[in-house]
């Protein structure tokens, strides 16, 4: 895909986005990222509503967190880099880490050329070797268990890799979090973690003021004397240099860190729950253009030409997806144990 990045637009002086903290150069880059992101996930739901795709569930809304993430992951193999465990709304990280959209479309249509899951698996649920992101589970919260696996690798081997862990606030309730709490902070054992919780306050239709005894997810952290923030995950700003630092912290002093980042679900649950916008929630990217613009660092005019853009692209790579071949039935056991093709019998 054509990288759009500043594409016929004039970065204005300096001192127009003396109103924000962040250089203008930077937010550009996270506005661009979150278009991408956005219509990305946009034209997904669109699929799916088409009958291109069995099954949507997906990230609008989680743009202002995710998108300064991707940007300030240490991204390669091995581990002198960081590890990713992701979960299904994490296709702004994986865009800004530079994953072409159209692999995105090629798993929501599940063909043969999905490179994640050869199109034997859901939508947004990612894995690629070369950046270290382990594949996405569709059981919630198993992320936070294996990525105890590449904290430890990541304390005995040194250096400045650090391992990254996200997942929703209801999926806390599993004893998998528990154990990375447990196994992240172990006196003299700590290790190299950035555990996030994207709390958009719903697991499905149960309401988190339902399940939650204590004021704030942090404060499970707390318990275990892990330094830890809330984070207003629909603001571009705080979530950038609330992540900055935390990430910091953990690639010098090799420490955990936890973030809670509130964050809109702004297409509910999945394609399980009609995939319909929710106008009710703040919509991050509809916040992040109104400051872009009132600072003068975007016009009106410059944000709607990189969106048709976007919209035009993933239209174009839609068309040629559905060309694509779909897996043939032989494949099937691909995969299934390590180096085994075929039928396993
Ligand atoms: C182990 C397991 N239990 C239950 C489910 C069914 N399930 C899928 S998503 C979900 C809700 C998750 O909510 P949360 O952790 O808050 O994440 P969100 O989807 O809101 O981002 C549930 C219960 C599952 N996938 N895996």
């Amino acid at each position: 895909m054509k990288e759009i990045v500043n594409e016929g637009l004039r970065l204005r002086p300096k001192s127009a986005g003396a109103k924000l903290r962040l250089e203008p150069e930077l937010l550009i880059k996270i506005h661009n990222n979150m278009v991408k992101a956005r219509v990305l996930e946009e034209r997904l739901i669109r699929m799916y509503k088409q009958s291109d795709g069995y099954f949507w569930i997906g990230g609008p809304g989680e743009e202002a967190f995710n998108i300064p993430l991707g940007l300030l992951v240490k991204k390669g193999q091995g581990l002198d880099y960081d590890f990713l465990h992701l979960h299904y709304r994490s296709a702004g990280i994986m865009s800004t880490l530079g994953m072409e959209p159209i692999d995105a479309l090629r798993q929501m249509k599940n063909t043969a050329t999905d490179p994640f899951s050869g199109g034997r698996n859901f939508s947004n649920h990612f894995s690629k070797r070369a950046w270290n992101v382990a594949p996405v589970a569709s059981t919630i919260e198993t992320q936070y268990l294996i990525a105890i696996g590449s904290g430890i690798a990541h304390k005995r081997h040194g250096g400045s890799g650090i391992t990254i862990v996200n997942g929703g606030d209801a999926g806390t309730a599993e004893g998998d979090f528990a154990s990375c709490l447990i196994w992240s902070s172990r006196p003299g054992n700590e290790l190299p973690m950035l555990i996030i919780v994207t709390n958009n306050q719903w697991g499905i239709s149960t309401a988190a003021s339902t399940q939650h005894g204590e004021k704030s997810i942090t404060d499970r952290a707390k318990a275990f004397g892990i330094k830890n923030a809330i984070v207003n995950g629909n603001d571009v700003e705080e979530s950038y240099l609330a992540l900055q630092e935390a990430m910091n912290y953990i690639r010098k002093e090799r420490k955990p860190f936890f973030i809670e980042s509130r964050v809109s679900r702004l297409y509910g649950h999945s394609s399980a729950t009609g995939c319909n916008l929710i106008t009710e929630e703040e919509d991050s990217l509809v916040t992040f253009e109104a400051k872009l613009e009132a600072a003068q660092i975007l016009t009106r005019k410059e944000m709607d030409q990189i969106r048709e853009n976007y919209n035009a692209e993933m239209l174009e790579v839609s068309q040629k997806v559905k060309q694509e071949p779909l897996p043939d039935g032989s494949t099937i056991y691909d995969h299934v144990y390590t180096g085994q093709k075929g039928k396993y019998w």
